[in-house]
C-alpha cells in the first residue's frame, strides 16, 4: 500500500532557490511526487495548518512567515512510513541543531526560517493533504 505525506518548501526555500535541491533529495531517495504546486498560503489556511500552535507566542510570526511569498506544496509517496522518512531527511526543528546531511542541517540557521515542513505522523499527513489538496484526500 502506498503511503503519502505532505511537505512544504517554505517561502525561505523558494526565495533562496533551494526547491530544486530539496525535491532532488526526496526523488533521489526514491519517493514519488504525487502533487506539487507553488502557492501563497493565506492566513486562514495557515491557521488551519498550524492549529496545534495557535496558543504559542510565535504563532503570529509563523503565519506571517509561511504566507510572505509563494511556497512549494508537495505530496510525496513511498512504500511505508513516508512521513518518517521525510522527517529524518529534514532534520530537527532548530536548524542550528539539525545534523549535517539533513535539509535543515545543511541549509538553515534560523528556527523561524527552517526551509521545510513535513507531516509528523499518518493522521497529520491525511489532515494536511486534505487542507491543501482536497481533491487528493
Ligand atoms: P516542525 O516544523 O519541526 O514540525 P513544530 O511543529 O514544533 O516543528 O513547529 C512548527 C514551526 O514553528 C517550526 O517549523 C518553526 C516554528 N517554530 C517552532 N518553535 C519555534 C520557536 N520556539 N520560535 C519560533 N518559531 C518556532
Ligand atoms: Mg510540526
Amino acid at each position: 500500500m502506498a503511503d503519502r505525506t505532505f511537505v512544504i518548501c517554505k517561502p525561505d526555500a523558494v526565495e533562496r532557490g533551494l526547491v530544486g535541491e530539496i525535491v532532488r533529495r526526496f526523488e533521489a531517495k526514491g519517493l514519488k511526487l504525487v502533487a506539487a504546486e507553488l502557492r501563497t498560503i493565506d492566513a486562514e489556511t495557515a491557521g488551519k495548518h498550524y492549529a496545534e500552535h495557535a496558543e504559542r507566542p510565535f504563532f503570529g510570526e509563523l503565519v506571517e512567515f509561511i504566507g510572505r511569498s509563494p511556497a512549494m506544496l508537495i505530496v510525496l509517496e513511498g512504500p511505508e512510513d513516508t512521513w518518517k522518512v521525510v522527517r529524518t531527511m529534514m532534520g530537527v526543528t532548530n536548524p542550528r541543531e539539525s545534523a549535517p546531511g539533513t535539509i535543515r542541517g545543511d541549509f538553515g540557521l534560523l528556527i523561524g526560517e527552517n526551509l521545510v515542513h513535513g507531516s509528523d505522523g499518518p493522521e497529520s499527513a491525511e489532515r494536511e493533504i486534505g487542507i491543501f489538496f482536497p481533491g487528493l484526500a
